[in-house]
């Protein structure tokens, strides 16, 4: 940051000094099956996003249409992995919004809810961190008509446990002495769908990524920075929950508020979905597509939308093994956008425009 004499940022740059990993090397040269196991490793965090991201990105390059069944329990898997995330955020921003007295009433929450979506993830998935049962062609099994069942009636009772929770954050949020306009920036929104990810979305002639030190206007800074910059048409892009509701829900407000206010609109979104799902799903329906793992050489694209954003894969299989992968994940696309949203306000409100963004750096360093 730059600031002047009465301490208002006058540049703001962000960037990651986390160390590259390489997972896109290591998957390259692989059975295509190895990439989503390896891939839902680069975060802690969101490993369902991209264990999903890479199976579509799979599927595309085999040229692979998966059942309905497994399009659904695929939704249904980020759908609850989603809500479970947006707690953790809630419970990570709490010391910004919560006072004291309300504190346990909202970690409670937080709790209740995570527990509740774990679960949900587990038992669809195959298990609530790394999903064993989410494979390329679609996922390894359905799920029993019992467990069907008890997942929509413990989906239900979780509803007035959702909206509690939301209308509390909601509050305390708009309760908060936030400056107006703190980190309202002119970025596009960048974002494929309200719940799942659209394919069709990312037109790779859009795209164009830079390297750092032709990015940020300090050498040093260049040299230091582990991220390569992602831009669409030529110019950094706001993803999130904020820039999904803007674009599918129509809600227009900008900045820090508005980050914090779709993220929890977001939560009662993902668990109507999960449960409209639930309802729908036939759990006597095939879950697996049969394909040839041989591969075409076609450049194989999968786009979820995780909580932090816009989730971008794409795969080459060409005989039988992964030729060419890439991984371009929310807060890569973030990183050029949050420092220049922490411009004109004094810096001491810089931390809580990062917050609202809720970077994720060991998915943008992978
Ligand atoms: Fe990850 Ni840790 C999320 N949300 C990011 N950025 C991945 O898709």
């Amino acid at each position: 940051m730059e600031i002047d004499d009465e301490g208002i940022v006058t540049k703001g740059r962000y960037f990651s000094i986390t160390p590259v990993r390489g997972l896109e090397k290591m998957v390259t040269g692989k059975a295509p099956e190895t990439a989503p196991v390896l891939c839902q490793r680069i975060c802690g965090v969101c490993p369902i996003p991209h264990t999903l991201a890479s199976v579509e990105a799979m599927d595309d390059s085999l040229d692979i249409e998966i059942p309905k069944a497994a399009a659904l329990l695929r939704e249904l898997t980020i759908s609850a992995s989603n809500l479970n995330s947006h707690a953790i955020h809630h419970f990570l921003v709490a010391p910004d919004f919560v006072p004291e007295d309300l504190f346990k009433t909202a970690v409670d929450s937080v709790g209740t809810i995570r527990k509740n979506a774990q679960y949900v993830v587990d038992m669809v998935a195959g298990e609530g961190i790394h999903p064993s049962d989410v494979r390329i062609g679609g996922m390894a099994r359905n799920i029993s008509e019992l467990a069907r069942k008890k997942l929509y009636a413990r989906l239900k009772a979780l509803v007035p446990v959702v909206d509690n929770h939301v209308e509390l954050m909601t509050n305390l949020i708009l309760e908060k002495d936030i400056p107006e306009g703190l980190g309202v920036i002119d970025a596009p929104v960048f974002a494929s769908d309200v719940v799942y990810g659209k394919r069709d979305f990312f037109d790779l002639d859009r795209f164009t990524e830079i390297v750092p030190e032709a990015w940020y206007d300090d050498p040093e800074v260049g040299k230091r920075a582990c991220t390569t910059i992602p831009l669409y048409d030529g110019v950094n892009v706001e993803t999130g929950p904020r820039a999904r509701v803007d674009k599918f829900q129509g809600y227009k407000e900008r900045g820090v508020v508005a980050q914090h206010l779709s993220r929890a609109r977001e939560m009662k979104t993902y668990l109507s979905r999960a449960i409209a799902i639930l309802d729908e799903l036939d759990t006597a329906a095939n879950t697996l597509a049969d394909f040839d793992p041989r591969g075409t050489n076609k450049l194989g694209i999968g786009v979820i939308e995780a909580p932090r954003g816009t989730d971008v894969h794409m795969a080459q299989v060409k005989d039988g093994k992964t030729a060419f992968y890439s991984a371009l994940v929310p807060t890569t696309w973030n990183i050029p956008t949050m420092g220049p949203a922490t411009e004109g306000f004094h810096h001491e409100w810089g931390p809580h425009v990062i917050r609202a963004y809720d970077p994720c750096l060991s998915c943008a360093t992978h």
